[in-house]
């Protein structure tokens, strides 16, 4: 796998090193070793919780279980937009790091499908090359475990007295763990406490932060990346610096967890390993007894299995786990944040210099000839149960209003952009072709085709083209719009991911129930890629 970093980012790198390891190293050979911090440890008194309940093992082991699943997805994610930025736009050449050797040619287009990587199914989950659909049915399926078993974890915790192993009470703890972690550093063992009741001072803050820091972050960074969210509380994106910082401050987070993982493994391996594998299985303090460690060995090859099964009902069932996702997610995504009625932020300075493609542009000669003539030619058509179908022409369009825009897309695949969007609100046409009343769905058809051949569709519930900034665009950026962004009309929903923005609008159909269209999943790419099932009915 290549991997391209800003040298800024090595710097920084260098720097945190210098800072942590390097500063350990010369306060050892300056100063020599401090203090064993671990031997001023308060003796164990009654109130000190002794050992681990079932329910705390539990939960240690369910969130193994989840974090991996939800890693592997991630990388999955991660791949089909092997870049991370820290600015709005994604430009080509600012990302701070890259997983792919490619640099995105200026002389040709290079869409974001193109510009997926092949990662590993060993890795990945689902891995291979351009299988975000499925990878985020796994982060999305895996996620609300994650999150109710920290929630269940939490709550316990502070219902007993597990929390005072956990939550520092002192600010002694900072330059108590810095003390151990010179240890360590330095490969000078400390004297360990017993785990079985107490921590050192810096497992204390690793566990601390795992737990109360890093996950509320992934949690929020997570929530960060929704359009919905996003164009709606537009100021919480920015809590990470923009929409892309929190992509990558996301990412930072995973690293901070798999960082964490091999060193807590590690350290559990060097500082007694069957015993603290008892403490965190059996509820025992035993030094003989081999029970934790087998019980263990039994978790880490029932995940492998998993990873199996896994892997196979990515290839073999996809339908079931797209289903789950909705059925877990769909529904509470339409209750909550698609509720939120986008609302228009971003001013003229905040376009984006650059705006990725997608998809394959049509090569049909009806497109063609259609674009030859600038577009004089072409009708929308709309029909479908409507009491007045229509057929208009962009001049018709135009005559009947104008609404501009200037909004964040977000691609599933992972970048973004802003641009400025003119066009005709939905609003505006579904009133006039006035709708049947059983109608809940509208059907958005290309000229061009999807990935795997067939025409490219999508679906909206009609709630969400009534939304303000639902719009048929004929312009992006003051400029009528260029045939690789979709000329000469495209969709615009901003509560909606970038999949769902039909390029190339031939014609739009009023239907009862977007089922009876394609392969019935709501679109192209729900049909054949196995996108998020969000079609309302
Ligand atoms: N007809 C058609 N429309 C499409 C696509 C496509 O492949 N075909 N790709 C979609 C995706 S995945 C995205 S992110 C946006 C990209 O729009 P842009 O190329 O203008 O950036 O278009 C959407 N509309
Ligand atoms: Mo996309």
């Amino acid at each position: 796998m290549f991997l391209g970093l800003k040298p800024y980012a090595i710097i920084i790198l260098i720097v945190l090193l210098l800072a942590t390891v390097g500063a350990a190293w010369f306060q050892y050979l300056v100063f020599g070793l401090p203090a064993d911090p671990s031997l001023l440890i308060p003796p164990v008194t009654a109130a000190d919780p002794k050992g681990f309940p079932l329910w705390l093992a539990l939960s240690h082991w369910v969130n193994f279980f989840f974090l991996i699943l939800i890693i592997r997805s991630g990388l999955s994610i991660l791949a089909d937009h092997p870049r991370l930025y820290w600015n709005n736009g994604c430009s080509p050449n600012t990302e701070w790091i890259r997983f792919t050797p490619i640099k995105v040619p200026d002389n040709k287009t290079w869409t974001a499908k193109e510009d997926a990587r092949y990662l590993s199914p060993v890795i990945g989950l689902p891995g291979y090359r351009h299988s975000v659909g499925l990878a985020r049915s796994w982060h999305f399926i895996t996620v609300p475990f994650f999150l109710l078993n920290g929630m269940v974890y939490i709550v316990l915790l502070f219902f007993t007295n597990q929390w005072k192993r956990l939550v520092p009470v002192s600010w002694k703890v900072l330059p108590d763990s810095w003390k151990v972690f010179v240890h360590y550093a330095t490969f000078n063992m400390p004297v360990e406490p017993n785990g079985f009741y107490h921590y050192n001072a810096l497992q204390q803050i690793s566990y601390f932060a795992v737990i109360f820091i890093l996950a509320p972050i992934a949690m929020l960074t997570g929530m960060a990346m929704s359009p919905a969210i996003e164009n709606r509380f537009h100021w919480f994106p920015r809590l990470f610096g923009s929409r892309q910082g929190a992509r990558s401050i996301h990412f930072l987070v995973m690293l901070a967890y798999v960082g964490f993982i091999i060193i807590h493994v590690a350290m559990v391996a060097a500082t007694g390993f069957s015993r603290n594998l008892n403490h965190m299985t059996i509820n025992s303090d035993s030094t003989t007894s081999y029970t934790g460690l087998y019980i263990t060995i039994g978790i880490i090859l029932f995940t492998v299995a998993f990873a199996f099964l896994a892997h196979w009902l990515s290839w073999q069932r996809p339908r079931i786990l797209q289903h789950t996702e909705a059925a877990i997610n769909g529904q509470l995504w339409q209750l909550s944040i698609n509720k939120f009625k986008p609302k228009v932020y971003y001013s003229q300075k905040d376009i984006s210099p650059y705006f990725w493609t997608n998809g394959k542009t049509p090569v049909s000669d009806e497109w063609k000839n259609l674009l030859a003539n600038d577009s004089k030619d072409y009708k929308l058509k709309i029909d479908g149960l409507v009491e007045n179908p229509v057929e208009l022409s962009l001049e018709d369009m135009m005559k009947l209003g104008k609404e501009q825009n200037i909004t964040m897309h977000h691609c599933v695949q992972g970048w973004t952009g802003i641009a400025e969007w003119g066009g005709l609100p939905l609003k505006t046409l579904i009133e006039m072709v006035k709708p049947k009343a059983s109608v809940t769905t509208l059907v958005f058809y290309s000229f061009g085709e999807g990935l795997y051949g067939g025409t490219y569709y999508d679906t909206h519930s009609l709630d969400n083209c009534l939304k303000p900034e639902s719009i048929l665009a004929w312009e992006m950026n003051y400029k009528p719009l260029s045939p690789e962004h979709g000329a000469p009309l495209r969709l615009r929903v901003e509560n909606q991911l970038g999949y769902k923005m039909v390029k190339w609008i031939s014609r739009i159909e009023f239907l009862e129930t977007y089922k009876t269209t394609g392969k019935g999943f709501g679109g192209k790419n729900e049909d054949d890629e196995y996108y998020d099932l969000l079609a309302d009915t």
